[in-house]
């Protein structure tokens, strides 16, 4: 694939309206993917209790510190970029983040970020569903190889066009999938690809190539034909400034965007653990997490976030 000429911005501009995406070949260089690369590796060492991660396998969410089978390296790390700057500066790079404003129409926010180490497997589907903005199509991806991708790693698929298919509505009337409503938006996605003639294709990444992706560009993990491979990636999420702005998240400004303050991703842990399990609970964050609880204590009718947990709070499905 040829690398674009990033000194036209109104034709880039008009390839991803166009198409939904742009592949920016040879984007980053390899050793500025090494460097965050060996930032991730200490993070991953030294504050494992911070690192939540998904198993791909069994869908579990637990502390990197917690994981079983952390040699399948089949694991979505979450949001690295609330704990490195590193992570950030990539992520928000200065001249990314100003084409990402650009293609966005207004400064990019980023909101979450996952490290897959192997492929994802995930299937067909569009971020919106799942990641909804507040104003439709008001969110962006990047995409970014951290190493060269082998056709048998699972490599990302994507479906040129797809982001002008009209937005599904689910039975609430909103474009996010409620619980069981995907295969209603399977069949429809289908139906009107197969109408379009929208082809399939891959992206073959090489170390440093970053893909962006449009908030409604359908587009999946491809298939593992070989379950040792690697495929290490970093996928970011950004929504638009104005409707973070509406919803008054706390913004922090790097080059020409934002990165969200907020936190972690929360870990479902038994209380057993806070007494016998030689952690500390974590009363402050249990407490800005849920501000029903944090009002009752306020209140004087609830002693502590803490049991509030016991009591209530691990049996309602709430983490911390
Ligand atoms: O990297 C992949 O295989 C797809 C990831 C993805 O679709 C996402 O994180 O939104
Ligand atoms: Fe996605």
């Amino acid at each position: 694939m040829a690398s674009p000429d990033y000194s036209n911005l109104a034709a880039l501009r008009e390839q991803f309206d166009r198409d939904g995406y742009l592949a920016l070949t040879g984007y980053f260089s390899r050793e500025r993917i090494d460097m965050v690369l060996a930032a991730i590796a200490r993070l991953i060492e030294q504050q494992p209790r911070e690192v939540v991660v998904d198993n791909l396998a069994t869908g579990q969410r637990t502390f990197w510190a917690d994981a079983d089978g952390r040699e399948t390296r089949r694991f979505k790390f979450n949001d690295f970029y609330l704990l490195s700057p590193e992570v950030r500066e990539l992520a928000l790079d200065k001249d990314l983040s100003e084409l990402l404003a650009l293609l966005l129409r207004e400064p990019a926010v980023l909101c979450n970020s996952l490290n897959f180490q192997k492929g994802s497997n995930q299937p067909k589907h569009i971020d919106s569903l799942y990641m909804t903005p507040q104003t439709d199509h008001a969110l962006i991806a990047t995409w970014t190889a951290f190493e060269d991708a082998h056709p048998d790693s699972g490599p990302l698929v994507y479906y040129p066009g797809s982001h002008k298919i009209p937005l599904f509505r689910f039975k609430d009337g909103t474009p996010h999938a409620g619980p069981g409503e995907m295969p209603n938006w399977t069949a429809y996605i289908e139906a009107q690809m197969k109408e379009r003639g929208i082809p399939e294709k891959i992206f073959l990444a090489k170390k440093g190539d970053v893909f962006i992706w449009h908030s409604d560009l359908v587009h999946g993990g491809g298939a593992i034909n070989d379950q040792n491979r690697t495929r290490n990636s970093l996928v970011c999420h950004y929504y638009g400034e104005g409707d973070c702005r509406k919803l008054n998240c706390d913004l922090a400004p790097l080059h020409r965007g934002y990165w969200m303050r907020r936190l972690r991703q929360s870990v479902t842990l038994p209380p057993e653990s806070f007494t016998t399990g030689g952690r500390t609970f974590p009363e402050k964050a249990y407490l800005e997490r849920y501000p029903d609880v944090k009002a009752a204590v306020a209140a004087g009718t609830m002693p502590s976030g803490w049991v509030h947990y016991q009591a209530a709070g691990f049996k309602e499905g709430r983490g911390v």
